[in-house]
């Protein structure tokens, strides 16, 4: 294999400009209608609405905690839909984008927030894997069903998404390594959005980029500008196409930002300033495919513009009306899931927890 055509493209690639005009690239095509592209910045918009519900959620003591994905929704919504309908996802948190490509209700979604149960939603039905709290951990899970699928002969992409600051641990690193060696169909999808909670990205890594990690395994890395939905859908859709063709293993780096707290729980004014969020608002991701099909296709009038707000703001309502008082289930359940026949120290932590919830009267 020749090492050089692992290197990443840098820099990122990106068709549609802040102003909105469209520059295509070869490497890339784009294969999408007007019509398609609309879909996009629907689901966009669907998925900021939904984030912001989720925020005003927490803030009214509806959800114990809540990572917005506010800015995410070009490198979410762009990648997922650029999967094929059977492919799975094995989302880290912020994957709320993703979700709402899926079809997937966010209330399903939000009992883990609100802690009425761990998830409520059904893996299988969406192909979208319960959230993972823990970093990267996910990943070996993915690659571990991407050799299943493979072995089992079925053509699908299985894609992780993870962050900036997951590529800094261990498991991303085995599950890479494992996915590159087994040559699986799988897809790691890293959206760069700038911090670890308060960690710069200087600060994670001495790579020149992330995507450059993707050559240590012997796979091929490719950089997008992930605030880019046009350029987000072209390079996944092709990576996935040589993926499903047998290809094996790919990164995609996603250079996006963060524009809200890590967590509800969280304080960026502490460790951020104010021009870094202001420079990456003028690069939104929503405005940038609205400039575009308005002032460049005139394919998005206030009609269209009107329905998208009216069918984000019926989604919020529904997410609202399912989690606010929803009852808290049977806390002894959390246990019930975890093996087929518990082992002595699961038996032993259940009886801890029961004994702990009986002293505090519970
Ligand atoms: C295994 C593990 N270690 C540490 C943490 C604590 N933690 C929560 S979020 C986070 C930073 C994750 O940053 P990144 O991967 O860039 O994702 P982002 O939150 O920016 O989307 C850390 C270290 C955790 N949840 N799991
Ligand atoms: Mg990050």
């Amino acid at each position: 294999m020749n090492d050089l055509a692992l290197l990443p493209n840098d820099p990122p690639v990106c068709l549609l400009a802040a102003d909105g005009s469209f520059t295509p690239d070869d490497r890339f095509p784009l294969d999408l209608g007007t019509d398609d592209m609309a879909d996009l910045l629907r689901q966009m918009i669907i998925t900021r609405r939904l984030d912001r519900e989720f925020v005003n959620l927490q803030r009214q003591g509806q959800l114990g905690v809540y990572p917005s994905c506010l800015g995410q929704e070009a490198a979410q919504v762009g990648s997922a839909a650029a999967l094929g309908e059977g492919d799975w996802i094995f989302p880290q948190y912020r994957e709320l984008g993703c979700a709402v490509v899926r079809d997937l209700p966010p209330e399903e979604l939000g009992h883990l927030w609100r802690g009425t149960w761990l998830s409520a939603h059904d893996p299988c039905r969406y192909r979208f894997a319960l959230l993972s709290i823990p970093i990267g951990t996910h990943a070996l899970h993915a690659v571990g069903f991407a050799m299943g699928a493979k072995l089992a002969g079925d053509p699908i992409v299985v894609a992780s998404y993870f962050g900036d600051g997951a590529t800094s641990g261990g498991d991303p690193h085995e599950a890479m390594n494992f996915a590159a060696v087994y040559r699986s169909p799988a897809l790691f999808f890293v959206q760069n959005n700038g911090w670890a909670i308060s960690v710069p990205l200087e600060r994670q890594t001495s790579a020149p980029t992330l995507a450059h990690k993707a050559i240590g395994y012997g796979m091929p890395g490719y950089r997008v500008d992930g605030n880019d939905v046009l350029a987000t859908f072209a390079v996944t859709r092709k990576v996935v196409g040589a993926i499903r063709a047998g290809e094996g293993p790919a990164f995609i780096e996603a250079i996006t930002y963060r524009m809200d707290a890590h967590t509800t729980s969280d304080d960026p004014t502490r460790y951020r300033e104010a021009d870094e969020l202001e420079r990456w608002q003028a690069r939104d991701p929503i405005d940038r495919l609205r400039r575009h099909l308005t002032d460049h296709l005139s394919a998005w009038d206030d009609e269209q513009s009107f329905a998208a707000e009216a069918a984000a703001t019926e989604a919020a309502a529904r997410l609202r009306e399912a989690l606010y008082d929803a009852p808290v289930g049977d806390p002894e359940e959390l246990f019930e899931h975890v093996f087929a026949t518990p082992t002595d120290h699961l038996d032993a932590q259940r009886a801890q927890f029961l004994a702990d919830l009986e002293d505090r009267g519970s």
